[in-house]
């Protein structure tokens, strides 16, 4: 490692986020002063010159190639030792990053999850917790231990987790690749717990395509393709 270059990376994908990226970006640099902030952005709007102008590195992906490659790009893009990821649409606790990060400096994990899931958020409908639950259910059975959310976008991973295996970047439901294929490799998963609020503005999700991808990445890693 160079001496120039940064331990931490915050990763984030972005399409369209004008009305949050200016926050998000403040609220990382108070939290973490010393991180690289990357964006990967297939915006439309003002979202990449925001972004650039608050200090962030921002790679183009235009047009939009969806969420999976867009992650992949951002995921092996990122310089250091640590790649913490989050949405750039102000939902999850920019204060957790460097908990995080140390959690992966430290050697005490390679994939940190921060599940919105303890319990069931007053903000989700009933239908949408306990598909996830019925899905973390099964992943916990099928890796012997306790999972509570797959689908999350708050994640810390050691970077060379990247040049070790390959994930499937298209498709929905990257997420649960990102967290299962490690553990199926016997990397350390360490869980922390983080409030849900749900996102202002509408998601881009299919929910039966995501349900059925969901299982698809569950059953891939566990057994084989
Ligand atoms: N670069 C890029 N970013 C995307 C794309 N689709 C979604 N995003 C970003 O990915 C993040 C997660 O998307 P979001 O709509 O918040 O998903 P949700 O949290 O599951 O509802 C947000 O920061 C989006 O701006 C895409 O095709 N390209
Ligand atoms: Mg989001």
């Amino acid at each position: 490692m160079s001496p120039s270059e940064p331990q931490i990376t915050v990763a984030m994908i972005s399409m369209n986020e004008e009305r949050a990226v200016g926050k998000v970006i403040a609220d990382i640099k108070a939290a973490a002063p010393q991180a690289h902030i990357l964006l990967v952005d297939s915006s439309k709007d003002r979202t990449p010159e925001i972004a650039a102008a608050a200090g962030a590195e921002v790679l183009r992906q235009f047009p939009p190639k969806g969420y999976g490659p867009a992650m992949m790009r951002a995921l092996t893009s990122a310089p250091g030792q640590v790649v913490v990821t989050l949405d750039c649409d102000d939902t999850y606790p920019t204060d957790r990053i460097m908990q995080m990060a140390d959690y992966v400096l430290s050697g005490q994990a390679d994939v940190v999850d921060a599940s919105r899931l303890e319990k069931k958020p007053a903000s989700m409908p009933w239908i949408n917790y306990l598909a996830n639950w019925g899905f973390a259910w099964l992943a916990s059975v099928l890796f012997l231990r306790r999972i509570t959310d797959l689908h999350s976008g708050m994640r810390a991973y050691r970077t060379s987790l990247f040049d070790e295996m390959a994930f499937e970047a298209n498709g929905s439901a990257l997420p649960v690749e990102l967290l299962l294929k490690p553990m199926a490799h016997g990397k350390k998963l360490q869980t922390i717990f983080i409030p849900y609020d749900e996102r202002t503005g509408e998601s881009t999700l299919d929910p039966l395509k995501s349900a059925w991808w969901t299982l698809k990445r569950i059953l891939k890693v566990r057994f084989g393709s």
